[in-house]
């Protein structure tokens, strides 16, 4: 019996599911979750041993790759300070500042410890500037597991068909409205519906939770129009995107301009930190400041703070770091093209800067009911196939792949061969 599957059975014992986050544990596509022991670079290594070629990726932070030595070594000199006050300390702001000369259209920014948390922050904060409590979000969307974002999301919930969660009360998600992604008039018709009500519409700009599906044309714009005109706050999701899509993440790359953002993932370089920033007139009605209260232990702890600043002024110093990935994602794409379009089988591949996700598909995957509708019991097995040949894709179709910069053309081209063996084992 492998190690993983003995460890697996003994997580169980004091451990739901085995796992401490339920994408983890391989529930859709069947068997036994892999348990990691290290990694460096481009790879991790199982308790018995075996090399995988890492598309995950922490699910976005490992953007440099594992193990990068200047994080590393500055949470070990951090360390030794003690590894948290609770009170300020100039590190914050150096964060905040690099932060903010980082990304467009955040004058403030508050550090939180989760993409959740992130997200929270900023619907009630968006609540409390507007007045209002009604807020619009994406089928197939995720933002974090508070209980108002639990309607119609994606990731987890979507990989397991959990279409309502035991213990979110109606009065918790009645104010959620949703709309299919890239439907620009399910939404006006939403806040035409609704005059006056809505506060927010959170969105993913570059969706990542139900494979990687990417804004037509049009859409983003047209939000950005409809929130001007109704006086409601465009919040860009940028949990995923930010700081892997570009130093400015989906804002930059997309030219729009969000009113709230929130981070997550990379910015902590591998450590618990999230953070939500903004126009200062919305940012300030944050407490202290204003009335609409936020707060948290370990928020801005040194340990997370220098993981992050360390990996954020690296990608800003290196910009030629987000070329190589583009150029990284898109070989990979080429390659999985050519092996796919000799196969009999129909499939799309949805590619934005270095998201990635593979769909069983017959028609284009724009949205979450074209992602649900795809063959993914095809992408349960194909992910198997490629787990035995060493290459660790997210195990759920709901879920995009993650590159680091840490891949080599070697790398590609050995995740290609497993490909092309498992494609004709399908
Ligand atoms: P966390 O609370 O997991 O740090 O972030 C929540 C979140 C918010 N917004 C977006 C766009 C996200 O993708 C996430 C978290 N993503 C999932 C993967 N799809 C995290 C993996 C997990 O749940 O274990």
């Amino acid at each position: 019996m492998s190690k993983s599957k003995q460890l697996f059975e003994r997580a169980q014992l004091s451990i739901p599911g085995g796992v401490n986050s339920p994408v983890r544990a391989f529930r859709s596509v069947g068997g036994t979750p892999v348990f990691m022991e290290r990694a460096k670079g481009a790879y991790m290594y199982d308790a018995d041993g075996k090399r995988y070629i890492d598309y995950i990726n922490s699910w976005g932070p490992m953007i440099l790759g594992h193990a990068y030595e200047a994080v590393v070594r500055a949470i070990q000199e951090k360390a030794v300070f003690s590894t948290s006050f609770g009170a300020p300390t100039e590190l914050e702001i150096e964060m905040a500042e690099l932060i903010i000369s980082m990304v467009p259209n955040v004058d403030l920014v508050r550090m939180v410890s989760s993409g959740t948390e992130a997200c929270m922050s900023a619907l009630r904060l968006a609540r409390g500037y507007t007045g209002r409590n009604k807020f619009i979000k994406f089928e197939g969307c995720y933002h974090g597991h508070a209980d108002a974002f639990l309607v119609k999301a994606g990731s987890g919930l979507a990989t397991f068909n959990i279409q309502t969660v035991p213990g979110v009360t109606a009065g918790a998600s009645m104010d959620t409205l949703t709309a299919p992604y890239n439907d620009l008039e399910a939404v006006a018709q939403l806040v035409k519906d609704n005059p006056n009500e809505i506060a927010a519409i959170i969105i993913e700009p570059v969706a990542g939770n139900m494979g990687c599906i990417i804004p037509q044309p049009g859409f983003m714009e047209g939000l950005r129009a409809l929130c001007d005109k109704e006086g409601i706050l465009l919040i860009f999701d940028e949990v995923m995107t930010g700081f892997r899509l570009a130093p400015g993440g989906a804002q930059e790359r997309l030219g729009i301009r969000a009113d709230l953002v929130t981070y997550g993932k990379v910015i902590g370089g591998g450590m618990p930190v999230g953070a939500f920033g903004g126009r200062k007139d919305i940012m300030e009605r944050i407490a202290p400041l204003g009335n609409v209260y936020q707060a948290g232990t370990l928020s801005g702890n040194p340990i997370a703070m220098i993981a992050g600043y360390t990996m954020l002024k690296t990608l800003k110093n290196n910009p030629a770091i987000y070329t190589d990935l583009d150029k990284t994602t898109e070989k990979l794409h080429h390659g999985l093209d050519r092996i796919l379009k000799d196969s009999a089988h129909d499939y799309v591949i949805n590619r934005f800067g270095s998201m990635i996700s593979v769909h069983f598909s017959n028609k284009p995957v724009q949205n979450f009911a074209d992602a649900a509708s795809a063959d993914n019991a095809t992408f349960n097995r194909f992910f198997h196939l490629m787990l035995d040949r060493g290459v660790y894709l997210p195990p759920s179709a709901f879920e995009t792949w993650f590159l680091s910069h840490a891949l080599t053309d070697a790398d590609i081209e050995e995740t290609l061969n497993a490909a092309k063996e498992s494609v004709a084992l399908l």
